[in-house]
């Protein structure tokens, strides 16, 4: 064994996936739960996707399921996602199911991923590209380089369709508003914030908001709540999924 071809194995097998996401139809920035549903049923549909995640582990925030307590709450609505990923659920109270948030995240990252998602960690979307007023494309950097606040420029890669699956932060949009100006699909044309916990309005609005919120700039998860002023709705999880479903086709739609 050398180390030489180690290190060749990881680096050119690394920049292959790493080149062929230049180009992609969908750019998805955040690979928590609704980013990762959205990207497996556009990959299943065959779009090429690529996801970047500036931690070091993916998943957002459904590993650490309620006040770390590691399990979630899916409703009814979204058991036949589910169902079709391989998570267990356990039947709870009414149409009420509980899973384990580390099988959830872990299996729905690995069906992710063999489905053809080329899933990078580690990478921060600083920037988008912007190209006649539409949303064309990520500007990308090593999270380490933004958090040590190092002087390095960053990357640019093209796609059809950008996601903001940032959660709470809404990041993407936010960038947008503040290069643009507030034109997004709001009442403001800027992003609202979300309102406080209420579990019930947030699951019942979030397929709603789950849409393009910018030419080529498109929102799910709790991103999506995030911008029209929804509220959150804490560690029930059926509206993330359902919302990352919905945006499959939604982008389906305006990209074919
Ligand atoms: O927050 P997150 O899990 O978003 P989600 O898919 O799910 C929300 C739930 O976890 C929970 C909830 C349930 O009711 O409300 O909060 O909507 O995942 C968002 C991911 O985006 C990453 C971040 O690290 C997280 O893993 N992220 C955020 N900003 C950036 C980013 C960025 N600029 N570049 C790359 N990744």
């Amino acid at each position: 064994m050398d180390e030489v071809i180690i290190s060749q194995a990881i680096t050119e097998s690394f920049m292959q996936d790493f080149i062929s996401s230049f180009d992609v139809d969908v750019a998805i920035v955040g690979a928590g739960p609704s980013g990762l549903v959205c990207a497996y049923y556009l990959a299943k549909k065959n779009y090429k996707v690529a996801v970047f995640e500036r931690q070091l582990r993916i998943g957002g925030g459904m590993a650490g399921g309620g006040m770390m307590f590691n399990k979630i709450v899916v409703q009814q609505e979204a058991k036949p996602i589910m169902d079709e990923i391989g998570v267990t659920l356990k039947k709870y109270k009414e149409d009420l199911y509980i899973a384990d948030s580390l099988e959830a995240i872990s299996t729905l990252c690995s069906k992710t991923i063999k489905a053809g998602v080329k899933i990078f960690n580690l990478i921060n979307v600083e920037d988008v590209v912007i190209r006649k007023d539409k949303v064309a494309g990520l500007v990308l950097n090593w999270s380490a380089v933004s958090w040590s606040k190092l002087h390095v420029d960053p990357l640019g890669i093209k796609a059809k369709a950008v996601v903001d699956a940032t959660g709470h932060d809404t990041e993407v949009c936010k960038i947008v508003e503040k290069k643009i100006g507030p034109k997004l699909t709001t009442t403001t044309g800027g992003v609202l914030g979300e309102n406080s916990m209420w579990a019930e309005v947030g699951e019942a609005e979030i397929v709603g908001n789950t849409r393009e919120v910018y030419p080529g700039l498109f929102v799910c998860g709790m991103a999506a709540n995030a911008v029209f002023g929804s509220p959150r709705m804490g560690a029930v999880f059926g509206g993330m999924l359902v919302s990352g479903k919905k945006l499959q086709e939604i982008i389906e739609e305006s990209i074919q």
